[in-house]
């Protein structure tokens, strides 16, 4: 397929909700579309890198340069490039995961829609919805946080992360587990807020029936993930320390989890991402879809991988509601405390060009 060129495009999209992480707080998504142009037709992606580069080493200006100046270059040097040779033609940048995600996953949107095929066909997904999971910033206070939680719980959602850090993680678990009971289904995410000194505090946790702590520690810490999940009844998740196929295998190998969040864009595409199922699948590793606060265009792509048969656990995948007062698609709604997974062609949605108009700061045309 011949690249014409590439339009980037950045969205300034306000949360319904701050969002709270142990690595500071959103307000807002700035999001960084990515449009190909091909003699075929176009395809469309969001690249998930935040503003800042706190939750990984990517943010989104950085992804914006490295496309424009390593990615596209490099892509529009292979005549006949395709989605599956793009992550070899791209595969002379180190890392950069996210920014090549979004390329390839724009490239695999083109080529479906020219070809009348829906992204989740082609993944080999096997349902047609998936149960919507919600994750909870860390709030002012514990009567906050039960709100918030019976107010998801009351839309349908089926499981509930609660985002903790130092000083907020027993008390507003226990808080949650007392008022909604032992069937809830509960889990929290760390965001690498801990150290392995952190053990036996961590251990606390394992009296609420969670189903998994997620990236207690430092991305790079695969070791001291496995000391600690020797220390835990709760299953131990990766989400920040997973960016390849080869790191899940090197992870499952040390025993540092017995979970992945999977995150398209974290691994450089679905792709990869569908590696990692695969492997995980092999090896008995429960996998699920994570989010990055995705538009529906993103969350129409993370639909799909989370309909395939290994994605076992209900992911961070939530109404276009929950992130946005208007979506830059046709908004994804629950229905049953489920979302339905697309079936038109690509990604199944695109951008409307009203909202996009509005909610532009930016754009670039870049020729191939
Ligand atoms: O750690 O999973 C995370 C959002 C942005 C960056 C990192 C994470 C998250 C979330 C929210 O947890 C998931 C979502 O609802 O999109
Ligand atoms: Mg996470």
């Amino acid at each position: 397929m011949k690249i014409t060129g590439v339009e980037l495009r950045r969205l300034a999209l306000p949360l319904v909700s701050p969002f709270r992480t142990s690595t500071g707080v959103q307000t807002r998504r700035d999001v960084l579309l990515v449009r190909v142009v091909t003699p075929e037709g176009e395809g469309f992606a969001e690249c998930v890198a935040m503003a800042d580069p706190h939750y990984t080493a990517e943010y989104v200006d950085g992804a914006a340069d490295v496309i424009r100046r390593f990615l596209l270059p490099a892509l529009a040097a292979r005549p006949g490039v395709d989605a599956q040779s793009a992550g070899r033609a791209m595969a002379p940048v180190r890392g950069h995961r996210m920014a090549k995600a979004a390329l390839e996953t724009a490239l695999l949107d083109a080529e479906l829609r020219a070809a009348g095929r829906s992204l989740a066909a082609f993944l080999g997904a096997s349902r047609d919805r998936v149960p919507a999971g919600v994750a909870l910033g860390i709030m002012r206070s514990v009567p906050e946080l039960l709100d918030a939680v019976a107010g998801h719980l009351d839309q349908g959602y089926a499981r509930v992360k609660l985002k903790i850090e130092p000083g907020w993680d027993v008390a507003p678990v226990r808080a949650v587990r007392e008022r909604f009971g032992d069937e809830l289904l509960l889990q929290v995410d760390a965001n690498a807020a801990y150290t392995l000194a952190d053990a036996a505090h961590l251990a606390r946790l394992d009296d609420f029936g969670l189903l998994l702590i997620e990236q207690p520690l430092a991305e790079d810490d695969l070791v001291q993930h496995a000391a600690l999940a020797r220390r835990l009844r709760t299953p131990v998740c990766l989400d920040e320390s997973i960016e390849s196929a080869r790191h899940a295998a090197a992870a499952i190998t040390l025993g540092a989890c017995s979970v992945i969040n999977v995150k398209p864009g974290r691994v450089g595409g679905y792709l990869e991402a569908r590696r990692i199922h695969d492997l995980c699948a092999a090896h008995g590793v429960a996998v699920w879809c994570g989010g990055m606060l995705e538009t529906g265009l993103g969350r129409a792509g993370n639909l799909a991988l989370a309909a395939l048969p290994g994605f076992t656990l209900p992911g961070d995948l939530s109404a276009s509601g929950r992130y946005y007062a208007t979506d830059i698609t046709e908004p994804f709604v629950l229905r049953d405390g489920h979302l339905t997974v697309p079936t038109g062609p690509g990604l199944g949605v695109t951008p409307l060009p009203e909202v996009l108009r509005e909610v532009t700061t930016a754009t670039e045309w870049l020729p191939s």
